[in-house]
């Protein structure tokens, strides 16, 4: 069989336009594909939902890749140890309580399952913006990330979705944009973001879970940016949290489309 590079081409090209002609219209627009942002896709994906990732690097995973200072080890707790072995990844007990994973186990064994609940994933393309209507957010404006890089002066494209959330990590780049440009305030004390604060694992744990919920209508954040959105403390490389904070935020949108239907 000849080998035609134009088919291989053409290929490409139709499969990727199928794939992002069907993520038009959104149930849930994630932005980022660390492990908070990966585990909301797989939950909300496996409930039936229609879920797509945009994530501004050319690799997904975010800071899991790196474990603790590029020692590329994970630690979890006994809460979060259920969501590893929903993905398959390999636990090993440390100390009583503790559990580490291989960092690059974790990342690829959580994405590919994600992938395969049907979770669409658009690397290399950044949100830039937001659609807001009636004080409500419905929709991503996003961009190749080259382009944000490069500052080429380059219009968007515009994807629309009942729900979005920030997974963005530390930075919170989807609230700060809605902070910025929506009418209103969001729902933390203050009304804006309220910063991260400085490390404190046990107390940023438990945070990261109770401050996964809705920063704005329509917008919720979970992992590292809830807790910069709400004002808590950072944990350093423990995972529990993000991962628990992806699986709740999935529970609440769930709730939420379900009780919209
Ligand atoms: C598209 C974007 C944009 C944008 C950012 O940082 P992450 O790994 O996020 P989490 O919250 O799932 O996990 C946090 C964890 O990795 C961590 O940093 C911990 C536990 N830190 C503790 C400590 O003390 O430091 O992933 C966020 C992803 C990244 O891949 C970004 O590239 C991506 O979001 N992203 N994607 N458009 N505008 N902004
Ligand atoms: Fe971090």
């Amino acid at each position: 069989m000849g080998l035609d590079e134009i088919i291989v081409t053409q290929a490409i090209v139709d499969r990727f336009m199928e794939k992002l002609k069907a993520c038009l219209k959104l149930d849930v627009a994630i932005v980022g594909a660390g492990p908070s942002g990966m585990v909301a896709a797989y939950y909300l994906a496996k409930s039936g939902h229609k879920v797509a990732i945009f994530e501004r690097k050319l690799s997904i995973g975010g800071g899991m890749w790196g474990g603790g200072m590029m020692f590329n080890q994970i630690v979890v707790q006994e809460a979060g140890k259920h969501i590893l072995d929903e993905f398959g990844v390999r636990v090993y007990p440390y100390k009583e309580g503790y559990f580490t994973a291989d960092a690059i186990e974790a990342t690829t064994m959580i994405c590919a399952k994600a992938c395969q609940a049907g979770v669409n994933i658009f690397n290399c393309i950044s949100m830039e913006d937001v659609v807001v209507r009636e004080g409500r957010v419905c929709g991503l404006v996003i961009n190749w990330s080259p382009v944000e890089t490069t500052g080429l002066h380059v219009d968007p494209l515009t994807i629309h979705a009942q729900y979005l959330i920030d997974a963005t990590g530390h930075h919170t780049e989807l609230i700060k944009v809605i902070e910025r440009k929506a009418d209103g305030k969001l729902f933390t004390p203050t009304g804006k973001i309220v910063g991260e604060k400085s490390l404190w694992a046990e107390v940023a744990e438990t945070t990261t879970v109770e401050n996964t919920k809705e920063a704005y209508p329509g917008a919720f954040v979970c992992g590292m940016a809830a807790n910069a959105c709400f004002g808590s403390y950072r944990m350093g490389p423990i995972f529990g949290g993000m991962l628990l904070s992806g699986k709740k935020v999935a529970q609440l949108i769930q709730e939420r489309l379900k009780s919209e239907t």
